[in-house]
């Protein structure tokens, strides 16, 4: 993409909003005030926490409805709570929830609704110069609604002219390869296996989802080395471990119960190693709101040690470990290195050794950005630990050496022995709530045959064999014409995918986009000729179908699955359950092609389980084994020290340090999450732990850095990312002064989104690299020096 110039007239015609605007804004835009910088929070959790619950929770639904949601999420009856993905314990308390996910339902349970009135109040173009938070804060969606051709308002429709017209573009395209249909990882295992089927059933393989943006990496990465694409570990294990790892991951916001299993580690004398650019508050020292005695006392330490690691300094950095274990290893031989293990279970350890051997310290200490007795001492936590977990999110996967960075972890792990024996093992800590499950679905674009047969089995027909669009092919296909119908389960597509004004575009130029959606948001506004807006039940709400009272089921970030049942009276009587959309789109688009009875699957979802485990491994006796309490665990070879891929062994893996040359100028930017968001959605405009306050839009340096490109504290500025000769602007940034590596820079997302290049993503898992964006910074011209 060569149109830099063109994203930066665009977003500076919008910014002036004077006259109506024309054309919907894929940005949101940008923000009148500066928000208020104050010290960062040494103590994350305590009574804080127990205030922005109750002000989340009881200002969207009230104190009743709020208080008889939270007091039913996670628990064995109620609901799985729709934030993130961190597993529930064995006995669990009353309050089995955390700040944010308290924020999580009241985003959902809120009492505000957006009605056919207030669409006919609002364009669409008018709607899109809203901020995201305003969007989200209109509340639920209540009625199917239409945006017709050529027309600046959504309209209602019916959902049974709603699924026909789905069906008329669909059923027009010259191939079943020109639509595309994306999963956000809330839906439940259910609604995802019927939509997988259908699409399947339709013709093809595009199922992009968010995992695309999200774990792929982590997926690709521990496929190819131990031949599951999942962790290893439980919850127990956190009981168990001598040393937890927390590499690129910011529990404190985005897993906060997962400062619960830490805080028990810790108390117990576990040593706990933070390995992060910025000393993030979650990890440094913590009060659980939920104990009352503790609240005002001074909190756990959780960090043992913090590594304050370049952004993308992970290579380096882990090489650099494995290197100072294999010296203490010549120095008392036999103390490090679990030799039987690697005998016995793995493949390659005297080539991976040779090459850590041969790199050298300086390398490693200015590849990563940390001293080398920084490292030796992670290093001898590592030696001294019998049971080491590692745990790491989105700082690893989000960098075109993303594979090798959690490749480098399994090396580490291996070389100790750390997988495959309780209290160790390897934990990548999802993000939605059920993106796991949804691929243990069949929701992937590259599905393996062994899935297609059983499908092709079970329900006597041809799947699809080629395989389908991830999400950056999509946004390609779409903008060159291959795509034009894009459907969404869930997800906010349009804001969460790199490079907003090129897939702002890619989405104008289909005949249809249809968003299966709880609440509004700007994929809404940026649209295909025509457009639907499909509401659905959330996981809070009862589902009632001809059958009784339905649950759904989801599986964690530990391959636990569980039952999950709504508490409340749906938003609106117009909604459908996603499993009832799925299976109404599937017979107005296949009629007579189908065999599969989609109305009566859906009556009773006990029919949709029955036939899950019928077609995928380790849901033998799904229905009975998942009312009992707990749930139960899915098969996982490597938790058990068998290795599943093709040779039966682990794999040790080499790879190269990663350069980065930066121009003079130039620093590298991670995109990250603010304490009040989850994704696209933004519960509020605060990053309390980081000390910002009512503000999104500004770019966290090292105020060396700032010095030395003669910024100041809170002036606004234009980011210009490079990537390929090319060049995106984005407009309005505030100058924040962090405690951040020399050269690296933060700013939050979606808001930089527009600058992460469509092409720059990782090798193999093509994970958009949105924690690598090369950036320049200059004063905006139109605005006077700091304000
Ligand atoms: N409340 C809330 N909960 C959430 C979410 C949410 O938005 N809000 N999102 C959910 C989802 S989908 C996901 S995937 C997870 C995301 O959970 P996280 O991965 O924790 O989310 P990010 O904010 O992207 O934070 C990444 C962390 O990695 C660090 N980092 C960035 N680059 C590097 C690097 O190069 N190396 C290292 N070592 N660290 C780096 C950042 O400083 C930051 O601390 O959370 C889930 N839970
Ligand atoms: N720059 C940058 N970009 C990123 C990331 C990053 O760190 N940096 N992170 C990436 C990651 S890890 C992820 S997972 C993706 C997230 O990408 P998505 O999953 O596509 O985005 P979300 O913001 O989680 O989607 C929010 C919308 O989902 C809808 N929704 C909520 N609950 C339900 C439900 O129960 N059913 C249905 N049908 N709809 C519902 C609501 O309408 C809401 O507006 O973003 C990615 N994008
Ligand atoms: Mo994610």
């Amino acid at each position: 993409m060569a149109d830099g110039h063109r994203n930066e007239q665009e977003s500076r015609a919008t910014a002036g909003a004077a006259l109506a605007p024309i054309r919907p804004s894929a940005q949101p835009p940008e923000e009148p005030r500066p928000p208020h910088v104050g010290p960062v929070s040494e103590v994350a959790g305590g009574v804080p926490a127990v205030v922005s619950t109750m002000k989340h929770a009881w200002g969207e639904m009230g104190p009743v409805r709020g208080t008889r949601l939270l007091l039913k999420v996670n628990q064995q009856h109620g609901f799985d709570c729709p934030g993130c993905a961190w597993p529930d314990p064995g006995h669990r308390s009353v309050a089995e929830f955390c700040e944010n996910g308290a924020k999580a339902v009241a985003e959902e349970g809120t009492t505000a609704r957006v009605t056919p009135d207030f669409f006919a109040q609002w364009s669409v173009a008018e709607l899109s110069q809203q901020t995201d938070h305003w969007l989200g804060k209109q509340g639920r969606l209540t009625h199917p609604m239409v945006l017709r051709e050529g027309a600046t308002h959504y309209v209602p429709i019916s959902w049974d002219e709603a699924f026909a017209l789905v069906a008329e573009e669909l059923n027009a395209l010259g191939t079943p390869d020109a639509a595309c249909f994306y999963t956000s990882g809330r839906t439940s295992n259910e609604a995802a296996f019927l939509y997988q089927l259908f699409v399947r059933q339709f013709g093809t393989n595009n199922l992009p989802d968010c995992s695309n943006m999200c774990h792929e990496s982590s997926g690709t990465a521990l496929s190819e080395t131990i031949g599951i694409g999942k962790g290893t570990v439980t919850l127990e294990d956190f009981d168990k471990a001598d040393a937890i790892f927390v590499i690129g991951q910011n529990p404190g916001t985005n897993h906060p119960r997962m400062l619960t299993s830490l805080q028990a580690a810790a108390r117990r004398g576990c040593e706990i190693v933070s390995i992060n650019p910025l000393p993030e508050t979650g990890l440094n020292r913590f009060k659980h709101p939920q104990e009352v005695l503790h609240l005002f006392g001074s909190g756990t330490a959780l960090n043992t040690l913090f590594l304050q690691v370049r952004i993308n300094g992970d290579v380096a950095l882990l090489q650099g470990l494995a290197k100072a274990l294999l010296e203490v290893e010549d120095a008392k031989p036999g103390s490090v290195v679990a030799r039987a293990f690697i005998e016995e279970k793995t493949l390659g350890f005297d080539a991976w050794a040779a090459g850590i051997r041969a790199v050298n310290w300086a390398d490693v200490v200015e590849g990563s950005g940390v001293p080398r007795e920084q490292i030796v001492a992670a290093a001898e936590i590592l030696a001294r630990s019998e049971r080491t977990i590692y745990c790491w999110a989105m700082g690893l996967t989000q960098h075109k050496n993303a594979v090798a960075n959690i490749q480098e972890i399994v090396n580490l792990a291996l070389l100790r022995g750390s997988v495959g024996r309780p209290g160790a093992g390897l934990c990548p800590v999802r993000g939605h709530s059920n993106v796991q499950g949804d691929r243990t679905m069949g929701i992937w674009e590259r599905p393996k045959d062994a899935f297609l047969d059983a499908l092709s089995r079970e329900f006597g027909f041809e799947p699809p064999r080629h395989h389908g669009m991830d999400t950056v092919d999509t946004i390609r296909a779409m903008h060159d014409g291959r795509v034009q119908v894009f459907f969404a389960l869930g997800g906010n597509f349009l804001s969460a995918t790199p490079d907003t004004e090129f897939t702002a575009e890619a989405l104008r130029r289909t005949r249809l986009t249809v968003q299966v959606s709880t609440k509004l948001n700007r994929a809404h506004l940026v649209h295909g000729r025509r457009a639907l807006i499909l509401p659905c039940l959330g996981r809070t709400e009862r589902d009632v179908q001809t059958g009784g009272a339905q649950f759904v089921t989801v599986e964690n970030s530990m391959g636990m699955v569980s039952a999950s049942r709504g508490a409340v009276a749906p938003a609106s009587e117009h909604l459908l359950s996603e499993p009832a959309i799925v299976a109404r789109l599937a017979e107005a688009v296949l009629g007579g092609r189908s065999s599969v009875k989609w109305s009566w699957l859906v009556e009773d979802y006990d029919r949709v389980r029955e036939l899950i485990t019928r077609t995928i491994p380790g849901f033998e006796d799904f229905n009975q084994r998942v009312r009992e309490p707990g749930g139960f665990a899915l098969p996982n070879g490597p938790r058990e020290g068998r290795f599943t891929t093709a040779s039966g062994k682990a794999h040790f893996t080499v790879h190269e340090l990663p350069k980065l040359e930066l121009a003079p100028g130039q620093l590298l930017m991670m995109t990250i999450r603010t304490h009040d968001q989850f994704n696209t959605t933004v519960y509020g405009l605060d990053d309390r732990y980081r000390g910002i306050r009512n503000g999104r839009r500004v770019v966290l340096l090292h105020p060396g850095d700032m010095k030395e490109l003669g910024l100041k504290e809170g002036q606004v500025v234009d980011l210009t990312s490079h990537f390929q000769g090319e060049t995106r602007v984005a407009l309005k940034f505030r100058v924040v002064p962090y405690n951040i590596p020399r050269r690296c820079a933060a700013t939050y997302f979606p808001e930089a989104n527009v600058l992460v290049p469509v092409d720059s993503f990782a090798e193999k898992s093509r994970t958009p690299t949105s924690k690598s964006v090369v950036i320049t910074l200059s004063p905006s011209p139109d605005v006077g020096p700091a304000s």
